[in-house]
């Protein structure tokens, strides 16, 4: 039977949950507007007041926020309240630019723990489990995020942090874990380190996961289920709305209910900015209301995603998201084809190679080239070099009948590509390198 951390919130009628938004949405919006300057100018650039806005079909009247202007802002500047009141504080680099600050209050960071311990519940995590933070702690959010949800759920927390992988693995053994919580691409390094160190997935007593902070296609969620034999479950979230748990998977594995209470989504077109309907592919924008000292509003994340009001059969009222599908920046335009690497990865893994690979896109005399870098196992790369020329022109054939480009293929040797801790780095831009 599924669980719920908080039933009268996650199983609300749409009528219910429409008047929380409306209500709390309405007094964000005064309270920024009293206390931000940087919202009270762009409010009265366009002008529109604070008393303008009294449900949640008022908000498109509101303007975009990006994370530009966190960065015009640095550090402290889209505060709402003094820093008196702040009680932690947390970055994130990005991968490019200067990082960008957020603060919580103390009431933040319950609402905070409150999302991350609806995530794991969904996951099937309770009082009786042991979850081991592979996430980094620090002022990435997303190890002390997890770890608050854990502990609000008075499960035990295992803050082990990312790195040192075989430690991990004693740690996983010894300890008896049973949920693990990190990215994706580290999960499976995790794994790889517990065959090469001479166990299987017998020998550890994990049953679910939940992974996220990085683009993972279904195809790698299989591959993790079947090596560490569990349930793994994505979780969304992003550090400028409040780190992981905006948004978090159920049973049903196919997208994330998200945290209706504390944060309105919508769909946009990133080029108009206009508001997609329901069921439609666009940007995500999310509007924090119930936050304290970083309530953002109408941020443009740049995740491209769907978001759907289709009845979940996990009995949650609240709207789903797709897994994002890559990043309006993500997406790689090679000569004028728009290609996701996501679609890479789903090729990949179809085809049974290892999700260890990497996109090197580069240029030369105008031309664009991409290139799919891929580790074999030792088995495959002990063939012929005809058996692998083979194997590399069927592959290529696959990414050119889905991408409608041709790819160069390189076999690897297993272990080639650097392994991530944390986020996997999947491609190698050398045009931007020559800019
Ligand atoms: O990655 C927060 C987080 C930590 C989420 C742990 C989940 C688990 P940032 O470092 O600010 O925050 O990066 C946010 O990561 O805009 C997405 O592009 C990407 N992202 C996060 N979760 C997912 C996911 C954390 N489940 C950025 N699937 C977001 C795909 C994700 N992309």
């Amino acid at each position: 039977m599924e669980r719920y951390y908080q039933p009268e919130i996650e199983t609300a009628f749409r009528e219910e949950m429409l008047s929380l938004q409306s209500e709390r949405l309405a007094s964000t919006v005064k309270r920024v507007y009293e206390n931000v300057p940087f919202y009270r100018s762009k409010m009265d650039e366009l002008g529109v007041n604070p008393e303008d806005i009294q449900t949640v079909a008022d908000l498109k009247k509101l303007p975009f926020s990006y994370k530009q202007d966190l960065r015009d802002t640095y550090p402290y500047g889209l505060f709402a309240v003094p820093l008196k009141d702040v009680v932690r504080l947390h970055a994130s680099s990005g991968t490019t630019g200067k990082q960008i600050v957020v603060g919580y209050t103390q009431k933040d960071l319950d609402i905070w723990a409150d999302c991350c311990a609806r995530a794991l519940t969904a996951a099937g995590c309770t009082e009786e489990d042991i979850v081991h933070v592979s996430y980094g702690y620090g002022l990435f959010t997303g190890g002390l995020g997890a770890d608050g949800g854990a502990m609000r759920l008075g499960a035990t927390a295992v803050p082990v942090s990312s790195g040192n992988t075989q430690r991990q693995v004693t740690i996983l053994k010894d300890f008896g874990s049973t949920i693990l919580c990190c990215t994706p691409s580290y999960a499976l390094h995790i794994a790889e380190t517990l065959y090469a160190s001479g166990y299987t997935k017998d020998d550890i007593s994990l049953k679910a996961g939940v992974f996220g902070a990085e683009p993972w296609t279904n195809e790698m969620r299989h591959q993790i289920e079947e090596l560490l034999g569990i349930k793994a479950f994505d979780i969304y979230g992003l550090t400028e709305i409040i780190g992981p748990g905006v948004g978090f998977e159920c049973v049903e594995q196919s997208g994330m209910h998200i945290n209706e209470d504390h944060f309105i989504v919508e769909v946009i077109d990133p080029d108009t900015g206009e508001v997609l309907p329901e069921d439609t592919q666009g940007e995500l924008v999310f509007t924090c209301i119930s936050k304290e000292a970083f309530p953002i509003l109408r941020y443009r994340t740049r995740d491209i995603g769907v978001i759907t009001r289709k009845k979940c059969s996990c009995g949650r009222t609240l709207v789903k998201m797709t897994k994002p599908r890559g990043r309006t920046d993500d997406m790689l335009i090679i000569r004028g084809v728009n290609v996701f690497p996501s679609q890479i990865e789903t090729v990949l893994l179809d085809k049974g190679y290892t999700a260890n690979y990497q996109i090197v896109v580069d240029r030369s005399h105008n031309f664009d080239s991409i290139e799919v870098r891929v580790e074999i196992s030792n088995e495959v790369f002990s063939d012929t070099v005809k058996g692998l020329s083979q194997r590399a022109k069927e592959l290529s054939e696959a990414l050119k009948s889905l991408l409608g480009i041709s790819a160069k293929v390189t076999l690897l040797e297993p272990n080639t590509i650097p392994r991530s801790e944390g986020k996997a780095v999947r491609v190698v831009d050398k045009r931007k390198l020559l800019d």
